[in-house]
């Protein structure tokens, strides 16, 4: 089984992440996982914390000569902002934020034992556990991407269908956005935010490349891989919402408009279904879409309240960012590469990765001589 936990806090000495169960034998290169590290920095919207912080990852077990040996893989990224000990108590808590709820659950007084654990901080060691699925994946020809399909309102009037499509359209863009013009209204949207003291939010799209049909399962509600993705996508901090291939939109078209007719050769008319039917991956590229809030700290604050006297106040306001979407697309692809992984070892088991690589290879096999199907 793989599982995976981070620990930190946003101003602490340094983020942890735990990555157990992986198989032996992972080509592991930390340049790659560092390359993640940096694209979750980036994105035009970003807060003075991002010009502080050059994160890298640090392994510290688990790897051996560059191969992953089967035990358990703990990875370090260092805080270069570390002044989480002598940083002023916060009582007033930021409406939209951890602060308030956090302090009523743990009986604490100080809203800074929760904003320091809840802060999108520790999406660092999610993007450095997820680079190392990915590196797994790779070994199963499996490709993951993300893009911003829409910030503040302004969205995306072309959407690439392809992981290869994405990376050669985001090009340099800051935002990772493959449509230049909607690129630019969205700069407007969050230079216009940023004047206001206010931020904005956006929606985020990742898609999955040559995933095996099979992943996942229709038996049961926690074993169906829509189900684990939504999950992991919404447990990235900001995301309100998850949507899985056309999502809400099939909901105003008929069927005959929504389901993807199935073609003999194997392959389908249209993917509205995202690569997932029933709850199993069916083949097609995997696709998903997370919505972000805006972020919570404004530096115009709303109306809330001081908890040491009882009395209205606002907000308390710290260092944050206008937007952050590009950066949640690429933890949502960390997201998305964990549960593929742990999907990919529940179906193929073995220790080693050529175990796993062996017994996807049979069965894809097997499904090739049932159905006739290229897969
Ligand atoms: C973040 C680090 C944080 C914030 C942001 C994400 O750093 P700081 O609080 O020191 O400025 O920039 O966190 C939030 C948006 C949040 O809501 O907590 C990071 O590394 O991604």
């Amino acid at each position: 089984m793989l599982r995976y936990m981070t620990a930190g806090e946003s101003h602490g000495k340094e983020l942890i992440a735990i990555l157990d169960g992986m198989v032996a034998g992972v080509a592991v290169d930390v340049k790659f996982i560092n390359a993640d590290l940096r694209l979750r920095q980036a994105g035009y919207g970003r807060g003075g914390r991002m010009k502080i912080e050059s994160d890298r990852a640090e392994i510290l077990s688990g790897v051996y000569r560059g191969r992953t040996i089967g035990s358990p893989i703990a990875i370090r990224i260092g805080n270069k902002d570390k002044t989480y000990s002598g940083m002023e108590p916060v009582h007033v808590p930021r409406p939209g934020h951890a602060d308030l709820a956090g302090l009523m659950k743990y009986g604490l007084d100080d809203c800074r034992f929760i904003l320091e654990r809840a802060s999108a901080r520790e999406t660092a060691a999610r993007v450095a556990a997820g680079a190392l699925c990915k590196l797994f994946l790779k070994h199963a020809g499996v490709d993951i991407a993300s893009h911003t399909v829409e910030i503040g309102g302004v969205a995306v009037e072309r959407v690439p269908r392809s992981v290869k499509d994405i990376r050669r359209l985001c090009g340099r863009s800051s935002l990772r956005c493959v449509d230049r013009g909607a690129g630019r209204r969205m700069i407007a949207a969050i230079d216009g935010a940023r004047e206001r003291g206010d931020t904005v939010g956006g929606v985020f799209e990742v898609v999955v490349t040559g995933v095996p049909p099979g992943l996942g399962s229709h038996t049961q509600w926690d074993r169906r891989l829509d189900g684990r993705l939504a999950r992991a996508i919404m447990s990235i901090q900001a995301v309100k919402g998850v949507e899985i291939g056309l999502g809400f939109e099939s909901t105003r078209l008929p069927g005959s408009k929504v389901h993807d007719a199935i073609l003999p050769a194997g392959g389908r008319s249209s993917n509205n279904a995202g690569g997932m039917e029933g709850g199993i991956s069916n083949g097609e590229d995997i696709v998903l879409r997370g919505a972000m809030k805006p972020i919570s700290t404004l530096i115009e604050p709303l109306a809330s309240v001081n908890l040491n006297t009882g009395k209205a106040a606002v907000a308390h306001v710290e260092r944050s960012d206008i937007c952050a979407v590009p950066a949640a697309g690429v933890v949502a692809e960390a997201a998305v590469a964990f549960v593929l992984a742990a999907c990919v070892i529940d179906k193929f088991g073995g220790d080693h990765v050529d175990e796993t690589l062996r017994n996807l290879k049979s069965y894809l096999r097997d499904v090739r001589k049932r159905t006739g199907f290229k897969v």
